[in-house]
């Protein structure tokens, strides 16, 4: 067996492990992240689209914000859709910020560029990653790298392995909780060469049933639908796709510009929280300890506040002071619980629900919807958690 020895051993280089690791680069700490996966496969995965004020300002703190600000776009707002009308929250006007849409592949592009350039990229293609000895504070992650065995020797473990990943599951059961909720639906997500047809994204509740116009560039579009969880993509030809977002998003005298879908997928929604977000020596931070539903884009901007408290927790830690990392997860159980409100909020508001109730709920959330657009207190609500809780970093 081999030995490597660091300070802060990362399982998983999704943008949790790999922004937690060049955080933890920059204040001199040493780390070794490790990834189950191909470079190529965490660069391809299509996922968020939107990123938080204060979130791009950690960002562009830590030289990550060059590109970001050079080709993503500075949305100050969002349309809601409802009821045949359009309205527009103005963020910039009710509170003053604003959120910018850069997809989470270009964050991670970043972030590997970055590695690269510092010569501290991440081990990918590792399997059976394993950690051991959390109870101690010499904790190791066993793994295996071709026909190689190694052990990695550090002073706290970080499971930044997403939902599926083992980190949690390395926490006793008698020692975590598992706070779950499943949609009856899911969202049939593309991506499209089409002009964007609106400047900011719409949100549209429509009785057949939620749609979202989003987007990555000038040239490219990205499209939700509200989907039945199992739904079989291949019932799913673009034309019948371009035709339900014209039903759901369609106004008279506005067009949804078409162009080739070139990547299509259904994701199941669910929230999740597990519960404490640290064990010992070990920390969970991103997808590995919780997951919103996408409706208030909240996943990865999450992960990020996650990672920026633990880099400031180590950082106190090895200038020895323990009091953020002691209340690490605390503190982001509480941040957690406040973007899953949010989260079901958004998605209970927009999204059409079937059962007895189901024509009832329609005029609730009609009446939700009116309220809010007419009231700016209602607006800033929904503006002040769309632009993000404050990060700790
Ligand atoms: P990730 O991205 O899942 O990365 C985890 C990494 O760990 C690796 N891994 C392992 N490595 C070693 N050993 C093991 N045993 C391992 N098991 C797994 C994996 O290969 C992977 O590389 O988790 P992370 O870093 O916590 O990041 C979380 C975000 O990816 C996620 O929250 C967001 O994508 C959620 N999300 C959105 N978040 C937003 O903030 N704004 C949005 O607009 C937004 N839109 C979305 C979304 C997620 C979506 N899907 C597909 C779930 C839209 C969608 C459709
Ligand atoms: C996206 O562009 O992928 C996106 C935007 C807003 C959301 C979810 C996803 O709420």
């Amino acid at each position: 067996m081999k030995t490597i020895t660091t300070q802060v051993g990362i399982i998983g280089g999704g943008p949790a492990g790999l922004l937690l690791s060049h955080l933890l680069h920059g204040s001199g700490i040493d780390n070794v992240v490790l990834e189950l996966r191909d470079r190529d496969y965490t660069v391809q995965r299509v996922r968020a689209g939107v990123l938080e004020h204060d979130a791009v300002e950690l960002l562009a703190a830590n030289g990550l914000g060059e590109r970001l600000h050079r080709e993503g776009l500075r949305h100050g707002g969002i349309h809601l859709q409802f009821a045949g009308e359009r309205h527009h929250l103005d963020f910039e006007a009710l509170i003053g910020r604003h959120v910018w849409i850069y997809g989470q592949q270009e964050v991670v592009k970043d972030l590997i560029a970055a590695h690269e350039a510092n010569g501290t990229p991440a081990r990918y293609e590792i399997a059976d990653a394993r950690p051991v000895d959390l109870e101690t504070d010499h904790p190791r992650v066993l793994f295996t790298e071709g026909d190689e065995q190694y052990e990695l020797r550090c002073d706290f473990v970080v499971g930044a392995d997403g939902f599926h990943g083992i980190s949690r599951l390395a926490i006793p059961p008698a020692d975590r909780v598992a706070y779950e909720r499943e949609y009856d639906f899911g969202w049939l997500g593309i991506l499209a060469h089409a002009a964007p047809s609106s400047d900011e994204l719409v949100y549209a509740l429509h009785e057949r049933g939620f749609a979202l116009l989003s987007m990555r560039s000038p040239e490219i579009s990205r499209l939700y639908l509200q989907v039945p969880p199992d739904e079989d993509i291949a019932d799913w030809p673009d034309e019948r796709i371009w035709d339900e977002l014209d039903v759901r998003l369609g106004l008279p005298g506005w067009t949804l510009e078409r162009g080739e879908i070139f990547d299509k997928s259904v994701t199941p929604m669910r929230s999740f929280v597990s519960a404490p977000m640290r064990h010992g020596s070990l920390f969970l931070a991103g997808d590995a300890a919780h997951i919103v539903p996408p409706t208030g884009a909240k996943g990865l901007n999450s992960a990020i506040a996650d990672v920026a408290l633990l880099r400031r927790g180590l950082v106190e830690h090895y200038a020895g002071d323990d009091a953020t990392l002691d209340a690490y997860s605390d503190t982001q159980l509480s941040r957690a619980w406040q973007t899953q409100y949010f989260s079901t909020w958004m998605t209970r508001m927009l999204h059409s629900f079937s059962g007895p109730d189901a024509e009832f709920d329609h005029n609730v959330q009609l009446g939700q919807l009116a309220q809010l657009v007419s009231s700016d207190h209602a607006k800033a609500h929904l503006a002040e958690f769309y632009t993000g809780l404050p990060i700790h970093g």
